[in-house]
């Protein structure tokens, strides 16, 4: 049994070590401004290969009831700064349901419920951030 808890301390390490997801406190645009969430389109069952794909930034305060075409359904993954906080809407406008997430790593937006049966993969269509 120790050793099972063990192998799983060091692979849980490991995978700390290697993520891909950014760490929160150090999400910066290519400027060096201060970005409030970058949400990607791919994740991972291994949580060092999360966060993959393509993404996209929020900026603190940036207010988008309407997601970009090409962006609608497609968010998988996502991580929020430190002290900010980012509300997503399963449809455009602002409708459907509603989630907000604080600062952290989300690598499986699978894993997130959404009402009794759904989960917010492939599905924000509306986003607010704030910090
Ligand atoms: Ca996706």
């Amino acid at each position: 049994m120790k050793v099972v808890v063990a192998l799983l301390f060091c692979a849980l390490c490991f995978l700390g070590l290697d993520a891909q997801c950014p760490e929160p406190g150090t999400l910066k645009d290519a400027e060096g401004n201060k970005i409030c969430a970058r949400m990607f389109e791919d994740s991972n069952y291994y949580y060092n290969q999360s966060c993959g794909g393509e993404y996209i930034d929020a900026y603190p305060s940036e207010d988008v009831p309407i997601i970009p075409w090409r962006w609608n359904n497609r968010i998988s993954s996502l991580v929020v700064n430190k002290l900010c906080s980012l509300t997503v809407w399963s449809r455009i406008k602002k409708n459907g349901s509603k989630r907000k997430f604080s600062s952290g790593i989300q690598y499986l937006l699978k894993d997130v419920q959404q009402g009794l049966l759904g989960n917010w993969d492939n599905d924000i269509s509306a986003y607010y951030c704030v910090c």
